[in-house]
C-alpha cells in the first residue's frame, strides 16, 4: 500500500487530497499543527478522521517533522502547508516567510536525508508570477516571475528551493503552480467564499451588505477537487517536472459577485460596498493560466466549471445557514 504524508492536511486543499488518496487505497498521513479551538483545526477532515492518521507537529519544528518522517517513511510528499491568505501576508511578511519558505526548506530537508527514494509535490502558487502576463495574456510554465506579495516571495523561493534539490540531488522533486481553486471548504475570507456567505446571508436577512476590496482584479478560478487530482498526476509522472494548473478563463471579482447576486435572485450593485481595508499594498491585476503541459504531458483536465462550483458553494451556505 502507498504511503502518502500530507502537510497542510487540514486545510481545503489537504482534505480533497486526502480523500481522493484514499479512493485510490492509499494510506494517509497528515500533519497539523496544535491549535487552541481544536474542532476548528481538523473540521474538513471529521468524515474521514478514522481512515486516516494525523500527528501534531509543525514545518518549523525540525524536532517533530523528523519524527513523523521517521514514523511514517512516505512514498509520496505533499507540502500544502503554509500560510496562504496574500493580503495578510502584509500584515504577517515574517511568518509568511517563515512558513512558506523556511517550511519548505525543512520538508525538503527531511526528504532528502530520511526517505530521499520518496516523491515530493510542493504546492506553488501563480500568485509568484506577479504582474508578469505574456504577449498572449496568458501565464505558463516559462512565463517570468515577479511576485507583488510576501506571500508570492515566500512561494517563489520554495519553487526554486524545490528546482534546486531536483537538480542537485537528483530527488524527485516536483512543483505544481497552481492559480485560485475553490470550494465549499475555501476560507471564508477568500474571496469566492467571502461572496457566496455573505450573499445567502444577505438573502436570509442576517446581514445587509458585502463590504470588499478591489472589484476589478481578475482570476483564474477553478475547483479544488480538480486541482488534487492534478496533484497526484504530478506527483506520478515518470519524471520530475512542474505544471501550471489553471482553467485558461479569467474573470473579474465583479463578474464572480453578479453570477452569484443574480443566482439568488438580487442585484450585488445593492448591496456591495468597498473598504479600503480590503486593499492590499500592491495588487494581482490579472490570471490567466495556460495549462497545456498538464493537460498534453499528464492528460489532466478540469471536469467542473466555474458556474457548477459556484453553485455547490450557493447550495452549502443556505444549507448551513438556513
Ligand atoms: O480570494 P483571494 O484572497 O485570493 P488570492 O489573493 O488570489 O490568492 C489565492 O490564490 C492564490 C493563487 O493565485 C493562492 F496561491 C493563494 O494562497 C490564495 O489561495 O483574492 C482574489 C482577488 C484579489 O485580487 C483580491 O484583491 O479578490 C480580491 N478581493 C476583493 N475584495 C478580495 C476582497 N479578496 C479577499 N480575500 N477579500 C476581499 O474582501
Amino acid at each position: 500500500m502507498m504511503k502518502a504524508l500530507i502537510t497542510g492536511i487540514s486545510g481545503q486543499d489537504g482534505s480533497y487530497l486526502s480523500e481522493y488518496l484514499l479512493s485510490l487505497g492509499y494510506e494517509v498521513h497528515g500533519i497539523v499543527r496544535r491549535n487552541s479551538v481544536c474542532e476548528n483545526q481538523q473540521s474538513r477532515l471529521e468524515h474521514i478522521r478514522d481512515k486516516i492518521k494525523v500527528y501534531y507537529g509543525d514545518v518549523l519544528d525540525c524536532a517533530s517533522l523528523y519524527n513523523v518522517f521517521n514514523i511514517v517513511h512516505p512514498d509520496e510528499i505533499y507540502n500544502l502547508a503554509a500560510q496562504s491568505h496574500v493580503r495578510i501576508s502584509f500584515e504577517m511578511p515574517q511568518f509568511t516567510i517563515q512558513a512558506n519558505s523556511l517550511g519548505t526548506l525543512n520538508v525538503l530537508e527531511c526528504f532528502r536525508t530520511i526517505c530521499p527514494n520518496a516523491r515530493f509535490y510542493q504546492a506553488g502558487s501563480s500568485e509568484m508570477f506577479g504582474n508578469c502576463i505574456d504577449s498572449d495574456n496568458f501565464q505558463r510554465e516559462t512565463t517570468a516571475m515577479h511576485p507583488v506579495s510576501p506571500y508570492g516571495c515566500s512561494k517563489l523561493f520554495a519553487h526554486s528551493m524545490v528546482c534546486n534539490y531536483r537538480n542537485s540531488y537528483g530527488l524527485f522533486a516536483t512543483n505544481g503552480i497552481l492559480f485560485n481553486h475553490e470550494s465549499p471548504r475555501r476560507g471564508s475570507n477568500f474571496v469566492t467564499n467571502k461572496v457566496v456567505k455573505t450573499a445567502v446571508e444577505i438573502k436570509l436577512g442576517i446581514t445587509d451588505k458585502l463590504e470588499l476590496g478591489n472589484m476589478d482584479s481578475c482570476r483564474d478560478w477553478g475547483c479544488a477537487k480538480d486541482y488534487v487530482r492534478a496533484m497526484h498526476l504530478i506527483i506520478n509522472h515518470h519524471t520530475p517536472d512542474d505544471f501550471v494548473i489553471a482553467t485558461g478563463r479569467s474573470r473579474s471579482v465583479r463578474e464572480l459577485c453578479d453570477y452569484v447576486f443574480t443566482k439568488l435572485g438580487m442585484k450585488y450593485e445593492d448591496y456591495v460596498v468597498q473598504n479600503q481595508k480590503y486593499l492590499r499594498p500592491e495588487e494581482l491585476k490579472y490570471l490567466k493560466g495556460d495549462a497545456t503541459k498538464a493537460k498534453t504531458v499528464l492528460g489532466w483536465e478540469p471536469m467542473i466549471s466555474f458556474e457548477n462550483m459556484l453553485d455547490e458553494m450557493i447550495s452549502h451556505w443556505l444549507n448551513a445557514l438556513s
